[in-house]
């Protein structure tokens, strides 16, 4: 059993949330705030909440944002899986129930100017940097109003403007363009640092080896944030990885490997924002591992009920990410479960509306489907010259053989 899940006697109800955050009216320390120990929300073998996080609870609208993030990251999710059954959404897509906590506490220590790029489990990634819960609903719908114009789906989303570079599905394959990203930075002077999140199932690629590899001989600012959820697909991660206490293979590179509670939202926004700081001031680059997990299968296509047992997804769900911060703002006096309570009320209004938004608006029209391609005017015109294994025409003619 995780550690801290024996610990935890208050049972969250189907949404992550228990009784302080669901009955409104509670004393708002809540009916069991006595007896879960301060050492709850430190979790035994991971790192010490440090002295910092008390600097996020002293300022409340800090301390409740990150509480408002995660709840619209659940209440987005929990609703995109409703919208994907009712055939709105085509493709792909994996939903990040359970890891709310490793995405909103890291993305929170991002800096202006900071660089980010996630895997294809990006929902949470979007919603954590600011993008609108409607242009991100709208995208999974394939509109228009989307954040990538409806080109890119669930695995695809991107902010250029908030400096979210995507939303990559291939496994480990944005490693290294984040890394060339960093060594951007780097090369103009830029005092601004990249945080690459990707899940434990990318450190079993090339890529991985490559791009750590080379941020360290280069000492590039950048932060490698493994989100272990414990599986990649079926597979867990002492199945793929000869090292599986994955923060320990940055040694291999000479790199500070730290592992985190990715259930503490503190604990990885505090390791996050240290890290970060190493990376902009120091040119440090750091592999920080965020232990989480998700309740639902790897994408909506899968069940997740073969490869693991009941028993450990309820005891994951005890130690819920958004509960047990709930609870500590609670202890600490910071909300009431009204409080709690009201922001699930909004965020839920917010997601509603999103879902609104996004069935309103259009798909994208069939002339614009060069838009966007190599990002100049010629795009339209270079599609119309293009032929099979010529794409610009610069056969001429077809060579003999081929007749
Ligand atoms: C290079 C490559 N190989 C295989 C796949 C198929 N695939 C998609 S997701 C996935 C598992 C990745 O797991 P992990 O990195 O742990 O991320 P998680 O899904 O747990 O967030 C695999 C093997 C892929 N997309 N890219
Ligand atoms: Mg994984």
């Amino acid at each position: 059993m995780p550690d801290g899940s024996a610990r935890l006697d208050q049972k969250p109800d189907q949404h992550g949330r228990c009784d302080i955050v669901a009955k409104a009216g509670n004393d708002h320390r809540g009916r069991h705030a006595e007896s879960v120990p301060d050492a709850y929300y430190s979790s035994g073998s991971m790192a010490e909440p440090a002295a910092t996080q008390t600097a996020v609870l002293d300022d409340r609208e800090h301390a409740m944002r990150l509480f408002r993030q995660m709840a619209l990251v659940r209440r987005f999710e929990e609703r995109t899986e409703e919208q994907y059954t009712r055939a709105r959404i085509g493709g792909y897509c994996h939903l990040a129930i359970g890891e709310e906590a490793a995405s909103v506490g890291a993305i929170d220590a991002l800096e202006p100017g900071d660089a980010l790029f996630a895997s294809y489990r990006d929902h949470a990634t979007a919603l954590a940097v600011g993008s609108p819960a409607a242009a991100v609903m709208a995208e999974l719908f394939g509109k228009d109003t989307g954040v990538a114009h409806g080109r890119g789906g669930s695995m695809h989303l991107l902010d250029v403007e908030r400096r979210f570079f995507g939303g990559w599905g291939i496994v480990g394959a944005h490693l290294p363009i984040a890394t060339g990203a960093a060594l951007a930075f780097a090369h103009r002077g830029e005092p601004h640092a990249v945080l690459c999140q990707f899940g434990d199932g990318a450190m079993a690629t090339g890529a991985y080896h490559e791009a750590l590899n080379l941020a360290s001989v280069w000492h590039l600012p950048i932060v490698f944030q493994v989100i272990n959820n414990q599986y990649g697909m079926g597979t867990r991660v002492d199945q793929s990885n000869a090292e599986p206490e994955l923060a320990k293979q940055g040694a291999g590179y000479r790199m500070h490997g730290e592992r985190v509670d990715g259930n503490d939202v503190l604990a990885v926004r505090e390791a996050a924002s240290r890290l970060l700081g190493q990376a902009r001031d120091e040119r440090r680059p750091a592999l920080l591992e965020t232990v989480t997990y998700r309740y639902r299968g790897h994408s909506v296509a899968d069940a997740g009920k073969v490869y693991r047992t009941p028993e450990e997804v309820q005891s994951w769900r005890e130690r819920d990410p958004i509960t047990r911060y709930g609870l500590l703002l609670g202890e600490r006096g910071i909300a009431t479960g009204a409080d709690l309570e009201a922001v699930w009320e909004d965020v839920a209004a917010e997601v509603k509306d999103a879902i609104s938004q996004a069935l309103a608006a259009s798909f994208p029209s069939r002339d614009g489907l060069y838009d966007h391609l190599y990002g100049d005017e010629a795009s339209h015109e270079q599609f119309g010259r293009m032929s099979t294994g010529a794409p610009f025409g610069e056969r001429g003619g077809e060579p003999e053989w081929q007749t």
